[in-house]
């Protein structure tokens, strides 16, 4: 399939039609992601995410520029789950990174979500995938940090970033604790308004009075102004020294093989879920079960526990 080739070659037309697949879920997409995934599992992942308009795609644009001038092969996945419409953010990634768009070593593929974020963090789990196997040495994830969804995307990431801004006051708070935990590197961008220093100071104390990390990582915060380009050099030093940390203390593989077990598992529910769904749909026995649970014959709880499902794990291995 010349595709495929034409894909780990880094051709970016092959992986738009690629990714288009994954976007409509059809059958052809997971033939495709079959025939990528041994050529998976290079790329270095950072996640970036904050709240909306932060300026994080104003950074991203900012990085992928230092990642070009050391010679890396750049992948951006834009993932907007807050629209239902492929609305204002994707508009403003493509102004905001429009430059690098005619690079062919950049690929930014923007992403909304059409209803239920799971379906999202699949195809962007998907999407990450592809770049990899095209060669992608830094793949980087901005997604807009509101909820718990959100942070799950994040978690695939080798190295996560979160963008904050001066004013907005209590909500600095609102950088929850689940958040609090992920950031491995704090930017506060908007360095150029005059309560910057204000925010850093706020994070400072934040992150002195939690508990220190297991890993033994310190993030560091970091004053940055995307639009004014300053700060930046920093932030690539402060990328640089996490990913050495991740390489020495032995994380980046165990990352890899947490995303492997983490792609296997969302799979294998999936698959499961349609198994059995599809079993009891067969003669009816669905909608007579759920008359059962609607009158109260029946609970649910009962019901699961007396599935007999005739799945036959039949893998190669066994
Ligand atoms: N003053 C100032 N404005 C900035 C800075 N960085 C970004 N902005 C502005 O902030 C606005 C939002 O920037 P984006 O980069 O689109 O922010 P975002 O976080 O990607 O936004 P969403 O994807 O919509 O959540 C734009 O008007 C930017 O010009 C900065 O360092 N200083
Ligand atoms: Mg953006």
């Amino acid at each position: 399939m010349g595709l495929i080739e034409e894909v780990i070659k880094g051709n970016p037309r092959a992986a738009a039609r690629i990714m288009r697949l994954i976007e409509d879920d059809v059958p052809e997409a997971r033939e495709a992601l079959k025939k990528l995934y041994p050529y998976t599992g290079k790329a270095y992942i950072i996640g970036i995410t904050g709240p909306p308009g932060a300026g994080k795609s104003s950074l991203v644009d900012r990085l992928v520029e230092e990642f070009r001038k050391q010679g890396k092969k750049v992948g951006v996945v834009a993932v907007d789950p807050t629209s239902p419409f492929s609305g204002g953010a994707i508009l403003g990634d493509r102004i905001r990174m429009q430059r690098h768009s005619t690079d062919p070593e950049v690929f930014i593929k923007s992403l909304a979500t059409r209803g239920h974020l799971g379906g999202l963090s699949k195809a962007t789990d998907d999407i990450i995938q592809v770049m990899d196997a095209m060669g992608k040495d830094v793949i980087i994830v901005e997604t807009v940090g509101v909820g718990q969804d959100e942070v799950d995307i994040v978690k695939t990431a080798d190295t996560t970033m979160v963008v904050t801004v001066p004013g907005l006051g209590d909500d600095i708070q609102a950088i929850k604790a689940g958040i609090l935990e992920i950031a491995d590197l704090f930017v506060v961008n908007k360095g150029d308004k005059p309560e910057a220093d204000k925010t850093v100071r706020e994070l400072e104390m934040m992150l002195d009075m939690s508990a220190p990390r297991e890993d033994g990582w310190k993030p560091p915060i970091l004053k940055v102004s995307a639009t004014k380009g300053e700060g930046i050099k920093d932030t690539m030093e402060a990328l640089e020294k996490h990913r050495k940390f991740l390489e020495t203390s032995g994380r980046f593989e165990s990352y890899r093989k947490d995303r492997v077990a983490h792609a296997f598992e969302n799979l294998l529910r999936d698959k499961l879920f349609h198994m059995v769904m599809s079993k009891l749909k067969e003669n009816g026995t669905y909608d007579k079960l759920l008359e059962d649970m609607f009158s109260k014959r029946k609970d649910p709880y009962s019901v699961i526990e007396k599935l007999r499902c005739q799945c036959v794990l039949d893998t190669e291995n066994n």
